[in-house]
């Protein structure tokens, strides 16, 4: 007989303001049905079993891909919707020119509308979750209701969901409430609205990835970003790799890229034969908080506990580790299928059957996977693995690094004079669109940070809170850009990219020992050739000269550009970024 030791609290009863929420939010929406998510093995086999039976999940060759399930969405239903995603403060001044803004009352009244009896007939799930180290002072709270079982599925593999979050929820009192339902997938009444000043955010709509999972870009990044700056640290869009070099040090980078721009391959890379005795460690490919630590250095966590990458591209010559990673436990969305029930994508060999929409393949309705397909799965599934991922005060920054998507302009590498030469750096980033939003692909657009889409508050404001970070850190780590993606007259990349990326990666530590040599430019320092470790990687002088120009012609229009961008923040705009703008123009 158990004892009451061994009866567990039922999860309703663990924490009074969630369960007063849900309540609430249970009258508002009319569920048939209120299930808590435990986090529980148990629970994940009956959701999936629940979607196998009503056809929503579809099971994978059990061979070849034991436990992997692929979900089709709803075709209109494939990417982020920035157009729809508000950001909802008293001040439209907070949310800046780099959002959209709506007046939170006016809002609330909206979604009000839209939520009113939209889960008749339908189960509503609550998610308790926990965005870092279950033990760690750097990690926050949240709870997520949705009626998408879907989603629960993927919460369960993103973050650390479940009654360990919920204890700590009770414990602390206070959490991100995210209320998401799929609604009627109509893109006519569709929104992902956040209310920082409230800890909350609102979707209706969408199922997608970062509509619909709200740890992720919704908490993790927008109202984590506002959270940070009142309480001093940073929320970024970056990913975190250590890297163990021939001596036996490990050194830890934070690199922001904009969505699809290669963070999940750079956080995995697999060393070049031709530079051994370098080893990887992921910690996280997409999010990074980071605070500054009583040593004076910086230290990251990664909030999220799985990956929600992208499969298109992704085989054993890109991502070796991904691409074994992927073999088990893993929920594939919009990705085509084999004849024997095997997942398959553009850029991996065999051929499909069926398309991302379940149609039989034909190459006249363009790729057989869309080409924001996904996997969702484990960070504990990457055999890059880090243990330190569970470090409850993180791991210690030796290197930022910015990064978009240029065909011209922007050299391979390059480092920032100092701190403030850094943020600068990092706010003058463009890039490329890629199909992770909705939108025409392969336009340059501004995107500082990588933070356009994600930041949760005015970039005035942001950047100011980033300028005063610097003096804060007396052992702040080195800043530096790469551009992965230069292209030579005929449009071919210059670069090999993948694994070789490695080399650009040991420059930096190089850098921040005080043994890789480089020279002054105008837009920072920028190494020789003979400063990068070109042993065994073939590639010709000429393109290796490409690669690293700096052409002040260009520079110029950029920086009159940057200047433009940066005009638009009016009164917000630190004054030192525009002094910082005018040395480096100067230096041209
Ligand atoms: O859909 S997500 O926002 O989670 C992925 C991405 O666009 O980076
Ligand atoms: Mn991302």
């Amino acid at each position: 007989m158990a004892t009451a030791a061994h009866v567990l609290t039922p999860l309703a009863q663990l924490s009074r303001p969630v369960n007063d929420w849900v309540q609430a939010v249970r009258e508002l929406t009319q569920p048939r049905a209120v299930y808590w998510c435990d986090g529980s093995e148990a629970q994940t086999r009956e959701l999936t079993g629940l979607l196998l039976r009503n056809g929503e999940l579809h099971a994978l060759n059990p061979e070849h891909f034991p436990n992997c399930h692929l979900y089709r969405s709803t075709p209109n239903d494939v990417a982020r919707v920035e157009h729809l995603t508000y950001i909802c403060t008293r001040l439209q001044a907070d949310a800046g020119p780099n959002n959209l803004w709506m007046d939170p009352q006016v809002a609330h009244q909206q979604m009000r509308a839209l939520f009113r009896g939209c889960m008749r007939e339908r189960t509503l799930y609550v998610i308790p979750y926990c965005m870092g180290p279950l033990d760690s002072p750097l990690a926050r709270c949240g709870v997520e209701i949705t009626d998408s079982p879907y989603v629960v599925l993927s919460m369960l593999i993103m973050t650390r969901a479940g009654r360990g979050a919920l204890e700590r929820i009770a414990r602390e009192g206070r959490f991100v409430r995210g209320l998401h339902s799929t609604g009627e997938l109509d893109p006519e009444r569709r929104f992902i609205m956040h209310f920082p000043e409230e800890l909350a955010i609102e979707s209706y709509g969408s199922g997608y990835g970062g509509n619909a999972l709200l740890g992720k870009k919704c908490h993790a990044l927008r109202i984590a970003s506002w959270q940070a700056r009142s309480e001093g640290w940073l929320a970024e869009h970056m990913m975190i790799v250590g890297l163990q070099d021939p001596h036996g040090a490990t050194h830890y980078l934070a690199c922001a890229f904009p969505s699809a721009c290669g963070k999940t391959n750079l956080a995995m890379l697999v060393p070049p034969a031709s530079m051994p005795g370098w080893r990887v460690f992921t910690i996280g490919d997409d999010i990074a908080w980071l605070h500054p630590g009583p040593d004076g250095r910086l230290w990251a966590i990664n909030p999220e506990a799985g990956f929600f990458g992208v499969a298109p591209g992704t085989n054993p010559q890109t991502n070796r580790n991904a691409y074994e990673m992927i073999r088990r436990d893993t929920l594939f969305t919009n990705v085509a299928v084999t004849k024997d029930d095997q997942p398959w994508w553009e850029g991996l060999s065999g051929t499909p059957a069926l398309d991302w929409q379940g149609r039989p393949y034909d190459p006249a309705n363009g790729p057989a996977a869309h080409p924001n397909s996904r996997f969702t799965v484990s960070v504990r599934r990457n055999p890059s693995y880090s243990p330190h991922t569970e470090d409850p005060s993180g791991v210690p920054i030796s290197a930022l690094v910015f990064g978009g998507r240029r065909r011209e302009v922007a050299p391979l590498v390059y480092e920032a004079r100092d701190w403030r030469h850094g943020v600068l750096v990092g706010a003058a980033m463009a890039s490329e669109t890629t199909a992770a939003a909705v939108g025409q692909v392969g336009v340059t657009r501004r995107d500082p940070m990588a933070m356009q889409p994600f930041c949760g508050y005015n970039f005035g404001d942001y950047w100011r809170h980033w300028l005063a970070m610097g003096p804060r850190l007396t052992r702040a780590p080195r800043i530096f850009h790469v551009n992965w993606f230069r292209r030579d007259a005929q449009g071919k990349f210059l670069w090999p990219g993948y694994g070789e990326n490695l080399r650009v990666l040991a420059w930096m530590l190089g850098r921040c020992a005080g043994t890789a040599g480089a020279v002054e430019t105008a837009i920072g320092r920028v190494p020789r050739p003979s400063d990068l470790n070109t042993q065994g990687l073939s590639i010709s002088p000429e393109a290796l000269q490409a690669l690293l120009a700096v052409d002040p012609g260009l520079w110029r229009k950029e920086y009159a550009e940057v200047r433009q961008y940066l005009g638009r923040y009016g009164e917000r705009l630190p004054p030192a970024l525009l002094e910082e703008l005018d040395h480096c123009e100067q230096q041209l």
